[in-house]
């Protein structure tokens, strides 16, 4: 590290989320703060920059998609002791175009390897394209010689570079939360928008990955759109050159170690073993996408029940879906298709006394997310693609007791790191029955060896850390541009 001190004066925070949800109540705005990966690792940046500045002013901006009930609201109550929100609005028809198009009906599909499920519309990325003018205007109205901006995932591609061309001289980050695919995926779309995409993100001073694999994906686009020169881990502009490098994101270890012994958890977990009549328990948690692998998952777990009847009335899979996008065709389907699989494996094999799946279709309160981490004895996390998985890295945290198997896809970022946990390929249904046996089956020495070392990367890999070296990142770009106005 060149430079253990921050020299940034503020820390501006750019995605299509807000840090909070507004609530109106009869006193007025309640800012509910989320507790997402992203905002702790905020928090600590801000901590750390905060404890090196001397003066650094001690909020922390943050800009984000405003929806139509924000404009009802006194923009000066949108700040709480940690942040000041300030919401981008924008013509409801850009944003339909920008958010449901181009983000979730092309760039998701598409980057997660669904092709088929992606549609190209002309109207989106002019959608996008305004959207993304929408927040540099937001921008550029506050932004500030000296300032760090860091913009956060695939909403927002295009701005980097729109930043770069209206203030050169300001220092930016960009963080993608998402697989970046092969080229052979980005050559779908077409000529300008693949250009505009890649350029657009080289707008930054430094831009992150999850995996090293992504970091190559993305630096094989640059030389397929570009043909700048690339040299280890820099791309060589002809005024300065964008750093790209992976970053795993993680997890507040300590925050998840220390909740499962809290009461009200340990009521609920119990409450919740009682309720299952002690059986063995296989858990999962994913929002409803097609990404996640759900009916692979519940397939594998039908194949295990049919070759182990031994185990039929002895293990739950307790499986929980979250609502999301569920308007949209794609999203209905797998929805339809989540449940008939399950309504079937019940019907073939529950009795009056025992259910094989439960399932519902709901979101979790913090608690009970808590108590199935760690009450249950397997977590099952298999999805088909996925940039990082938080939810794997929360269950080996959670375990302090160090019992409990972690079956995880080998196509979720995650498994680069997590080595110790039983690594399948989540179409393989047979190889998720044999997962799901060894899991059962596991000598408790076994797991325990599995969790320790699992445990002790996360601990040395948490959030915290994350944050801190994309921090030192950045004040190793600005000590290589001694030219740089910092204030
Ligand atoms: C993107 C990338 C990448 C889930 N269900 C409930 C609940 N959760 C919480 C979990 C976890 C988070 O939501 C989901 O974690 P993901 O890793 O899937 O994160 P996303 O933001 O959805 O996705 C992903 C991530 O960005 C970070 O870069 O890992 O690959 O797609 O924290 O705990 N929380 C509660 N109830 C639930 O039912 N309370």
């Amino acid at each position: 590290m060149k430079n253990s001190k921050s020299s940034f004066k503020r820390l501006l925070i750019v995605s299509y989320r807000l840090p909070f949800t507004v609530k109106q109540t009869e006193q007025g705005a309640e800012l509910i703060q989320n507790s997402g990966g992203l905002v702790s690792a905020v928090l600590s940046m801000a901590e750390r920059m905060g404890q090196s500045q001397e003066g650094m002013a001690s909020k922390i901006h943050w800009l984000g998609h405003g929806d139509a009930s924000l404009q009802q609201i006194d923009p000066a109550t949108l700040e709480n002791d940690t942040f000041v929100a300030h919401p981008v609005f924008m013509d409801e028809v850009v944003h339909k175009g920008f958010y449901e198009g181009f983000s979730n009906d092309l760039i998701w599909p598409l980057f997660h390897y669904f092709p088929s499920y992606a549609s190209f519309r002309e109207s989106d990325f002019d959608h996008y394209q305004q959207a993304n003018t929408r927040f540099l205007e937001e921008l550029t109205a506050f932004v500030e010689p000296g300032d760090l901006v860091w913009i956060h995932d695939f909403q927002l591609m295009l701005l980097p570079d729109m930043l770069r061309q209206a203030m050169p001289n300001i220092t930016i980050g960009y963080f993608f939360h998402i697989p970046f695919p092969s080229y052979e995926i980005i050559k779908l779309l077409p000529r300008t928008w693949r250009q505009a995409l890649v350029r657009g993100i080289l707008g930054a001073d430094i831009v992150g990955f999850h995996t090293v694999d992504y970091v190559q994906y993305f630096m094989q686009s640059v030389s397929e759109v570009t043909n700048l020169p690339i040299i280890g881990q820099r791309i060589v502009l002809p005024d300065r050159s964008v750093v790209v490098r992976d970053f795993p994101i993680s997890i507040d270890f300590n925050k998840f170690n220390l909740t499962g012994q809290e009461t009200d958890v340990v009521e609920t977990r119990q409450h919740y073993q009682n309720l299952l009549r002690n059986n063995k328990i296989i858990f999962s948690v994913d929002r409803l996408d097609y990404t996640k692998g759900i009916t692979y998952r519940l397939q594998g777990y039908e194949r295990f029940l049919l070759q182990n009847p031994d185990w039929h009335d002895k293990v739950t899979f307790v499986i929980t879906v979250v609502p999301s996008r569920d308007k949209i065709g794609h999203y209905q389907e797998i929805k339809r298709e989540i449940e008939e699989t399950v309504g079937r494996i019940n019907g073939l094999f529950g009795t009056i006394g025992w259910r094989p799946i439960v399932y519902s279709y709901t979101s979790l309160t913090f608690t009970e997310l808590m108590a199935l981490y760690t009450g249950c004895d397997i977590a099952l996390i298999t999805p088909i693609r996925d940039g990082m998985n938080l939810v794997c890295k929360e269950f080996v945290a959670s375990r302090q007791d160090l019992h409990g198997v972690l079956i995880l896809s080998e196509l979720a970022g995650a498994a680069q790191e997590l080595k110790e946990a039983v690594i399948i390929n989540p179409t393989d249904t047979q190889e998720v029955a044999d997962a799901i046996k060894q899991g059962l089956n596991m000598s408790p020495q076994e797991q325990e060896r599995r969790l320790l070392s699992m445990r002790t990367h996360l601990q040395n890999h948490n959030v915290f850390r994350w944050s801190s070296e994309f921090l030192t990142a950045f004040d190793d770009v600005l000590s290589n541009q001694p030219d740089m106005e910092t204030d």
